[in-house]
């Protein structure tokens, strides 16, 4: 064993999922082992007999440095003391199987190596996440707590240097720890087979339904080939870019209309397939489409928490409640009140369903960044709303787009957009955020986009079960007409500063009216309101989903 001494980075605060940064950041010495000690020091804290009788999950989504950050925190774990550490084949586990493998194994948490949907390579992004004992990732009082850690953090323990064979599964010894290299599609899909009519699925196959999923590369290539094609009987090569890459084939794994462009553009004309979906870097985002017809994560949400009980044999018992992050459409809320259940609006950040899971009050949940989920894990899971879709398509027979038009007919449409504003100098968007805050007081009764602002406020959370507050969690214009506009600098970015803006109206009109058309005069409002071409120099957004 080895106490080797170091001095703090000033620079490392988890953001809304842990600590993401330039893959060069995390390769300086000691970058990843202050980090990883410092979350080790905190969580020996609430340990008290130690880790001897504790496991710990590693896993990544296979990028860049995967393999040599999983070697490191393997000999790090068995220097602080871990009784066991379980890693996926190949350091590889997805987001949901990390979480997944700490819930069905006991462990105490599990270290998870991914920046997400950002692009992965040597000149790309690196990340990493501690999840606790429930499999989801740490709540704000412990990931406060790491930080205030690697701010005075003068050593690391690690082991002499040992050749460790990540590729086959068995058991090794490192010291005193027991290392065990695990199936990393083992368990999740167990989970996926208690929640899922299989033999439902594998009927809808047979009679001839076609999907293309992409995997982008990434880490769901293995699951959904396994579970698609192998477990379903889709079409050998129903999953394209299958292949987890460690540059994720130079793309860019984030499932959205644009980044998943090749996927839409299948999906386009009377050819294509009947479904479409693709998954991010790590597996927990998701994106559906129907043939020429795009489901927005609100919707998805609302339409899988409304078909639960009658499609999907995992919620047949009926759902406790439902959740969405505050900037996420209304969608769900009308759902909720159908079914009489209540709907909670957390901050942006899966951390933040966790309690309300553990505390049994809600069942499904999700976020407007294209992140779906329920209590099966604590993490979104973007296969598992792949299969929830098919689920329902398999029990309603409709296709994806009479799916949702019913729902619009039903419940009425959130016309719904999110506009990024990406590499915005970091003062100068600080500034610009903190200006509209000031003037949140001012903004009651003044006209905006053709209605009135009822309330405008900077969105504050008081956690229902731990009475945690949580502060400063997005601005919030509400009007009259009930439209919204919403208004945040992410927490994901690794460079510059990227503003959202997410406009939301919602109608009762059967929904087909153009998004673009409804939307324009929210979003042309909600850029001047915040001065955004005076403060930053541009008002075109880089992305828009
Ligand atoms: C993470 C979080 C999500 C959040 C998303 C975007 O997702 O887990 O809860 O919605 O980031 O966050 P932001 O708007 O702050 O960039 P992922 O898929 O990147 O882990």
């Amino acid at each position: 064993m080895k106490t080797i001494q170091t001095t703090p980075f000033t620079d490392q605060r988890p953001g809304t999922s842990g600590l993401r940064k330039k893959t060069r950041v995390f390769m300086q010495p000691s970058y990843l082992e202050n980090f990883v000690q410092a979350v080790f020091d905190t969580v020996r804290e609430d340990t008290p007999g130690g880790f001897g009788a504790e496991t710990l999950v590693v896993g990544g989504d296979g990028r860049y440095y995967n393999r040599e950050a999983t070697r490191t925190i393997l000999l790090m774990a068995a220097a602080n003391g871990f009784g066991r550490v379980l890693v996926g084949r190949g350091g590889i586990l997805s987001t949901p199987a990390v979480s997944a493998v700490i819930r069905r194994r006991d462990a105490l948490g599990g270290l998870v190596l991914s920046a997400s949907h950002n692009p992965g390579g040597l000149e790309a992004d690196f990340g990493i996440k501690y999840n606790v004992r429930n499999g989801g990732p740490a709540p704000e009082g412990v990931t406060g707590r790491v930080y205030e850690h690697t701010l005075k953090l003068t050593r690391y323990l690690t082991l002499e240097d040992a050749d460790i064979d990540l590729e086959h599964e068995g058991t090794v010894r490192l010291g005193k720890t027991e290392v065990t290299i695990i199936d990393p599609l083992a368990d999740y899909t167990s989970i996926m087979e208690e929640l899922f009519d299989f033999e439902l699925l594998r009927v809808l196959f047979q009679s001839g339904f076609r999907m293309r999923f992409d995997a982008m590369s990434a880490v769901t290539g293995p699951y959904a080939r396994h579970i698609l094609e192998e477990r379903l009987g889709a079409q050998y090569g129903t999953v394209v870019n299958a292949e987890p890459l460690e540059d994720f084939g130079g793309h860019h794994p984030d499932p959205n209309l644009v980044y998943a462009a090749e996927l839409v553009e299948h999906l386009s004309g009377v050819d294509a397939p009947d479904f479409g979906a693709a998954c991010d870097g790590d597996g927990d985002r998701n994106l559906i489409l129907g043939r020429d017809f795009f489901v927005t994560p609100g919707d998805s949400l609302a339409v899988i928490a409304e078909h639960a009980q009658s499609a999907i044999h995992g919620y047949r018992a009926g759902l406790a409640g439902v959740a969405r992050s505050m900037p996420t459409s209304t969608a769900a809320d009308r759902v909720a009140e159908s079914l009489g259940v209540p709907c909670y609006e957390t901050p942006t950040g899966w951390k933040f369903f966790g309690n309300l899971m553990d505390a049994g009050l809600c069942t499904i949940c999700g976020e407007e960044s294209f992140g779906t989920g329920s209590n099966h894990v604590r993490e979104k899971d973007g296969l598992w709303a792949v299969l929830c879709w098919l689920s329902i398509l398999a029990s309603t027979r409709l296709g994806v787009a009479e799916v949702v038009r019913q729902h619009w007919q039903r419940f009425g449409r959130s016309y719904y957009q999110r506009h990024d504003y990406e590499g915005l100098e970091v003062a100068a968007a600080t500034q610009m955020v903190d200006a509209l805050r000031d003037r949140l007081p001012a903004l009651a009764g003044i006209e905006l986009a053709g209605s009135r602002v009822a309330r405008a406020d900077d969105f504050s959370y008081t956690d229902p079960v731990d009475g945690g507050v949580s502060a400063h969690q997005g601005l919030r214009i509400l009007l009259e007409d009930g439209s919204r506009i919403v208004c945040r600098l992410s927490g994901t970015g690794t460079q510059g500063a990227t503003l959202r803006l997410y406009v939301e109206r919602y109608l009762k009109d059967g929904g087909e009216g153009a998004v673009e058309e409804i939307l324009a005069p929210l979003a042309q409002a909600a850029r001047e309101l915040i001065e955004l071409r005076e403060r930053c120099g541009t008002d075109v957004p880089s992305i828009i989903t």
